[in-house]
């Protein structure tokens, strides 16, 4: 397993490593060559020809979204090598699904994607993989019981985002009795699971932290606003010290909801969220969000080199993990000037 560290640090030659080789993990496509490496199937451009690349991007539901975009469609260029063809889901599965199955029908050299939910991807890989067209997954996981249907995913460990954010809170804010109410990512998706699963075991052997209420806002910052607004009915402010938010927007969102209550967010609520761009920071730097958690989104860089070794038929990394920092306000304070998204 790669780690990286910082927006791009891996290179080509980093990814030939231990793992498999690229197109026998994706259903016996390509074509073995003199040296007996596997060459791309579904038809691997010639030298000086643009690799030709299917991106089925999740939605634009937020700032972290966003900044993805932009790295992926600023790296994957014609000036680069690529032509890339890309949809945005909505965050809906059955439009990535249907993005996926007209990457196929075209017949580009690679297909990318960052899956919406973690399930129900395993006929539409199969497709793939019966094209002979190789699958690198950005950012989010599948679960299939078959992980030779991708050649690669590269992403951070959301897992280890979850246990900061509740290390965290178990060490500063759980040395007395608090109630946490959470703010999840989008139901079904891998870094509202993980994060989750993370954040609760970080705080399990405190008795002093509980999660008193659980919902999900989609990522969102207009559904981080309305749940909050329900958290602050159903449970009365004045029982809330702490809000775990799975993302930045929704966690901005929230802060609208409890300004609007009369209350100051960062004292009356402490506020804590993963992300770290550049809204999220600044709200930090103000004092409205007392902790956050990164997660990188410049992923086109490290994208674009697994691709091109894929398509040469290079061994590549079957889990490539972006290493991510952590930041209180004094840190956003620093950071800001020079933070890229
Ligand atoms: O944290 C959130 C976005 O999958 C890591 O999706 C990504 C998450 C990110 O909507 O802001």
């Amino acid at each position: 397993m790669t780690r990286i560290t910082g927006p791009r640090t891996i290179r080509t030659s980093a990814l030939v490593g231990a793992v498999l080789l690229a197109l026998s993990a994706c259903g016996g496509g390509g074509e073995a060559t003199d040296d007996g490496s596997a060459a791309a199937g579904g038809g691997a451009p010639a030298d000086g020809e643009l690799i030709s690349v299917g991106f089925s991007q999740v939605g634009a539901e937020s700032g972290w979204r966003a900044a993805n975009t932009q790295s992926i469609q600023d790296t994957l260029t014609e000036e680069n090598g690529f032509e890339l063809s890309f949809s945005d889901a909505q965050q809906r599965q059955e439009n990535q699904i249907q993005a996926i199955r007209s990457y196929i029908a075209q017949d580009v050299d690679v297909i990318a994607f960052s899956p919406v939910v973690e399930t129900g991807w395993d006929a539409v890989l199969e497709e793939a993989a019966a094209a002979e067209i190789p699958v690198v997954l950005t950012d989010r996981a599948v679960d299939t019981p078959n992980e030779d249907l991708y050649v690669s995913f590269i992403g951070s460990d959301f897992v280890e985002e979850g246990e900061r954010a509740g290390a965290w809170v178990s060490e500063n804010l759980g040395t007395e009795p608090i109630n946490v109410v959470e703010l999840q990512g989008t139901t079904g998706s891998a870094p509202a699971n993980d994060r989750k699963e993370g954040f609760e075991s970080a705080i399990a052997d405190n008795p002093n932290v509980t999660i008193t209420a659980s919902q999900t806002g989609n990522f969102t910052r207009a559904e981080g606003r309305t749940v909050m607004e329900g958290f602050l009915q159903s449970e009365g402010a004045e029982n809330i010290d702490v809000l775990f938010a799975h993302n930045d927007d929704m966690g901005l969102g929230a802060i609208e909801a409890i300004e609007a209550a009369g209350l100051v967010p960062g004292e009356d609520i402490q506020i804590v969220t993963i992300d770290a761009v550049r809204d999220g920071m600044q709200a930090l730097a103000d004092g409205k969000i007392n902790f956050i958690v990164e997660c990188n989104p410049l992923l086109g860089p490290d994208l674009a080199d697994i691709i091109t070794s894929v398509v040469a038929g290079e061994e590549v990394e079957k889990r490539i993990v972006v290493e991510d920092q952590e930041f209180d306000q004094e840190a956003a304070v620093e950071a800001l000037p020079d933070r890229q998204y």
